[in-house]
Formats: C-alpha cells, sequence, structure tokens
C-alpha cells in the first residue's frame, strides 16, 4: 500500500501502541495501549514497517532535551506477528503527564470537543506544558525526520505539533487526522488558546475528520475567526494566511481480521460457553472504554426502565457490560468509575432474585478472541455515546456476526450512525429512547434481524480500515501535486 508513496510515512501520536509498564510479578513488560487508535492504526503500520512517534510509558525523572533513537518493535520485545515496524520512543516526566495530558488533552481538549463544558476546566499552567509537549515532540520528529517523508499526526493530544514542526522546516509534509470531533464555533471559541491551535492546523498540507459534520464546525469556526496562520520563513512567527486541505474520512476496522476470528474453532467454543453461561438467556453487550462520553450510565439507567416498564422481561435477558479502566489518573474518570459501580449495585440490588442478575459488569481489558467470542455471543449491541468521533465497536459487533444475526442499539451522535443506517438510532440523553429501542431489539422477529444485519456487514466490509487508509494515501499524493503545481 504505501509502496505508492515517495517518502516513509512518520505516525505520531500520544502514545506508541505499547508502553513500558510492569506485570503481576514486577517483570518489566510492554503492553497494549487501550482505545481506538491503536486498534485501528496498529495491523497498517505493521504491514508497512512504518515508523511510529509517541510516549512510551516510561517516566523521566529529569526533564532533559529530546532524545531521538528509532528502535524496531521486535527488538523492543513488542509482541507481534511476523511483520515488524519501528518505533520512537518520547520519554515525559511525570508533571508533563499530569499537565500536558491528564489535564489538558483528557480535560480541557476532550471535554469541550465533546460538547462537554462543564468538564472541560481552563488551566493556564497546563496550556504552558501543553505547549512545551508538543514542541518536545517535534523536536524529536525533526531529528529522523527528512523533506521526503510523510509526517503524520493523530489526534487531540497532538494540534500543535504542526506549528513546531513547520517553523522547524517549512518544506515538511504534514498531515493530520482528527479521530474526535470537531465542536462548533459557539464551543470552540470559548477555548482561550483556540487561535493558536488555527494557526497550527494552518500549517497542516491536510486534515482529516470522521464526519462531515465536524468538517463543517472547523469550516464554520475558520469562517468565523479566520484562518491560521503559517509561521514566516524567517522570524518563525505567524504571517501567512492559509487554509490546508480538508477532507471526511470515516475510519474503520479490519473486516476481515474480525470475520475470521469469530469463524475460529475455539472461538465458536467459547461463544457456546457464555451462551450456556448466561442460561440461554437473550445477551444485551455494551464494551466501552470507561468514558463519561460513552454513555455507560445513561444504557444502565435504560435497562432499570425497561425492566421498570416491562417487568415480563425480568429473566428474559441479561445485560453485560464490559469497561476498559481508562485515565485513570483523571478525577472526572474516578468519579464515573465510583458512579457506574453504585448504578450497577442499586440495578442488580431491585431487580436480582435467587437465580438471576440483570447485569453483569467487567471492569477489565479481555484478549482479543474473548472480546470477539462476547460479540458473537450477543443478541443485541447497547452502544450509546453522547458524543464520539466515530465509535469502532459497533463495527467490531457488525464483524464478529458472521452468522448475520444480531441487533445493533446505536445512539445518534456516535460518527458511526452515518454508516449503520440499519441499528436502531437513539438518542442517548432520553432514556425513554433507549428503553422503547431495547424493547424493539428484544422483540425483532429473526428475518428483520437477519435482513439489517447483512447490509450493516455490507457496508462495514466494504468500507474497511484498508479503504481509509487508501484514502489518506490518496489525500497525501493529492496535496504533493497541488503543492509542486503552486511553485
Ligand atoms: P475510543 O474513544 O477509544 O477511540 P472506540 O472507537 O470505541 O473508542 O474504540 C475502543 C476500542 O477499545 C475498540 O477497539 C474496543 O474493542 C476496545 N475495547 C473497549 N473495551 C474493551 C475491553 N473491555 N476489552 C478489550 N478491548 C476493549 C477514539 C475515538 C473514537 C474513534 C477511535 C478511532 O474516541 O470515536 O472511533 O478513536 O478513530
Amino acid at each position: 500500500m504505501a509502496k505508492r508513496l515517495s517518502g516513509r510515512l512518520i505516525v505520531v501520536s500520544n502514545r506508541l501502541p505499547y508502553y513500558k509498564d510492569a506485570d503481576s510479578a514486577g517483570k518489566p513488560t510492554w503492553k497494549r495501549s487501550p482505545g481506538g487508535l491503536v486498534t485501528a492504526l496498529e495491523p497498517i503500520i505493521r504491514e508497512i514497517n512504518g515508523l511510529w512517534v509517541g510516549w512510551d510509558g516510561v517516566f523521566l525523572k529529569h526533564d532533559h532535551s529530546a532524545k531521538s533513537e528509532i528502535r524496531s518493535a521486535s527488538h523492543l520485545g513488542i509482541p507481534g506477528t511476523r511483520k515488524d515496524y519501528k518505533l520512537l520512543p518520547i520519554s515525559l516526566t511525570r508533571k508533563e503527564i499530569e499537565k500536558y495530558y491528564s489535564q489538558f488533552s483528557n480535560n480541557t481538549l476532550w471535554g469541550l470537543f465533546h460538547y462537554f463544558f462543564e468538564k472541560s476546566s481552563i488551566d493556564y499552567s497546563s496550556w504552558e506544558i501543553y505547549k512545551k509537549v508538543n514542541e518536545k515532540f517535534a523536536l524529536s520528529i525533526s531529528k529522523v525526520a527528512g523533506e521526503k517523508d510523510y509526517i503524520w499526526i493523530n489526534d487531540f493530544h497532538l494540534l500543535l505539533c504542526p506549528f513546531f514542526l513547520r517553523r522547524i522546516n517549512p518544506k515538511y509534509k504534514i498531515h493530520f487526522y482528527l479521530h474526535i470531533p470537531f465542536p462548533h464555533v459557539d464551543i470552540f471559541s470559548t477555548l482561550p488558546w483556540g487561535r493558536e491551535l488555527l494557526d497550527s492546523l494552518a500549517c497542516c498540507d491536510s486534515l482529516g475528520f470522521q464526519h462531515p459534520q465536524y468538517m463543517k464546525n472547523y469550516q464554520g469556526v475558520v469562517q468565523e475567526l479566520g484562518a491560521g496562520r503559517k509561521p514566516d520563513r524567517l522570524s518563525g512567527k505567524p504571517a501567512e494566511d492559509t487554509k490546508p486541505f480538508t477532507y471526511v474520512n470515516p475510519i474503520s476496522i479490519d473486516f476481515d481480521k474480525f470475520d475470521k476470528t469469530s469463524r475460529k474453532v475455539r472461538v465458536k467454543k467459547r461463544k457456546k460457553e457464555l451462551i450456556k453461561q448466561n442460561n440461554y438467556l437473550k445477551m444485551i453487550l455494551g464494551v466501552d472504554r470507561l468514558d463519561y462520553s460513552k454513555g455507560i450510565k445513561q444504557k444502565l439507567l435504560g435497562i432499570e426502565k425497561l425492566l421498570d416498564t416491562c417487568p415480563e422481561l425480568a429473566g428474559e435477558f441479561c445485560f453485560y457490560q464490559l469497561a476498559i479502566p481508562s485515565r485513570e489518573s483523571v478525577a472526572a474518570y474516578r468519579s464515573l468509575k465510583k458512579d457506574i459501580d453504585e448504578l450497577v449495585g442499586r440495578i442488580n440490588g431491585k431487580f436480582s432474585t435467587g437465580t438471576w442478575h440483570p447485569i453483569q459488569y467487567m471492569y477489565t481489558s479481555v484478549p482479543f478472541d474473548e472480546l470477539i467470542a462476547f460479540y458473537s455471543a450477543a443478541d443485541i449491541a447497547l452502544i450509546t455515546p453522547l458524543r464520539d468521533g466515530m465509535n469502532l465497536v459497533c463495527k467490531e459487533f457488525v464483524a464478529s456476526h458472521s452468522d448475520n444475526d444480531g441487533v445493533l442499539v446505536l445512539s445518534r451522535f456516535a460518527g458511526a450512525s452515518m454508516d449503520l443506517k440499519n441499528s436502531l438510532a437513539v438518542n442517548p440523553y432520553s432514556i425513554e429512547d433507549i428503553c422503547k429501542a431495547l424493547r424493539e431489539a428484544l422483540a425483532m422477529p429473526g428475518a428483520e434481524r437477519k435482513r439489517k444485519m447483512e447490509r450493516m456487514r455490507e457496508n462495514v466490509r466494504t468500507n474497511d480500515i484498508n479503504v481509509w487508509f487508501d484514502k489518506i494515501l490518496s489525500v497525501f499524493e493529492y496535496t504533493e501535486k497541488e503543492g509542486e503545481s503552486h511553485v
């Protein structure tokens, strides 16, 4: 695929796909970073033997200038298949992680970009460290990147990186993809540093979004606040008013990998065990990073309402929620965990009988095959984000249903709802709506389930991660040609 490119592909994200940690016996080990970005990108970068730049999970004792040592994943002992890729680890201090990552990225930006004003705090000292860390990334990249390479920055942690890179070398090829929503101008303009972010985005050759609405929001911001300005070649201060090439490209999954895994003998065996363990009741499944944007509380309240309004359904189904621990250093996430623990306890306490509990809640990351067994054993997936750039879980559920059966209940506010039109769409802010969709899903006749699932599978199959990446490469090629024609 990447043979089409004339230079090397350098992927940049906050974290590397694996980070250094200790196992239960205290022995150092590499663990896979959680979340959708790694799920989507790691197989591609492995396939093309690319270079990945990101934080390695190590806390530096003392701050020092950017190190730039490229290592190969297999040499570092990172688990994987025959294919390999290169890593450029960036080490950060504990204070940098606290301010740049926990505070500014995961509190200020994540909250605001997902339309949660009340969760997004403004803290000037975190902004300063966010700037510093973005510059550190740019310096490390500049030590290994050439003008022919494609520097592809991913996500909101590194919104200022394009500016610092462009200041170092005006000829770099810089591309950016935003995995989360881009907010409306009314929301964006509340950020005291919006101007700096726009100046940095103006330094990109291309800017990709998950959904037409997010691109429209960005264009609305540019219309009202003006496009950002690239740094002047000599002074480094913002000068030229420029717009990057913007495009929409909804991210997807490796359909074949999920489909094939669901057909493996040991996964099918595990699926049967899960169905038996669930006493052959209907299984409703939720799989999320534990994040307030994912609407986990809302789905629990939807289950409660369902049992309150339809008592005859007690003992007929079980709701399994798998929640992967996430951002535990951020106060809002610790408080969410507490709320969910309490809600699960309250609902189970209210409806459980001696032999049946309505909710099974697992706060853990499950291995890949086990996840696919869960997806394929589930009759209904309940995915209710209050706002989500895309949401890969719903696509993973669909791809794992090689039996062409199953119902997807999906929030209107997930980017994925644009493609998965044969889901039951819900407004997750309305508990009544979630409850109604669950009633409909539980009662849906087999033929209708099959028809809808087949259409959704066809959609995910024909718009898989390879199609997404192919479009990214076409954008790189297109902007390069455009650039040349302007010289
Ligand atoms: P995320 O917010 O992390 O991604 P999502 O797209 O749903 O959200 O991906 C979550 C990933 O974590 C999935 O691959 C899922 O399988 C995995 N996962 C969740 N819970 C798990 C568990 N308990 N055990 C094992 N795995 C689990 C961000 C954006 C999204 C966007 C992606 C990709 O917020 O909107 O879809 O990037 O662009």
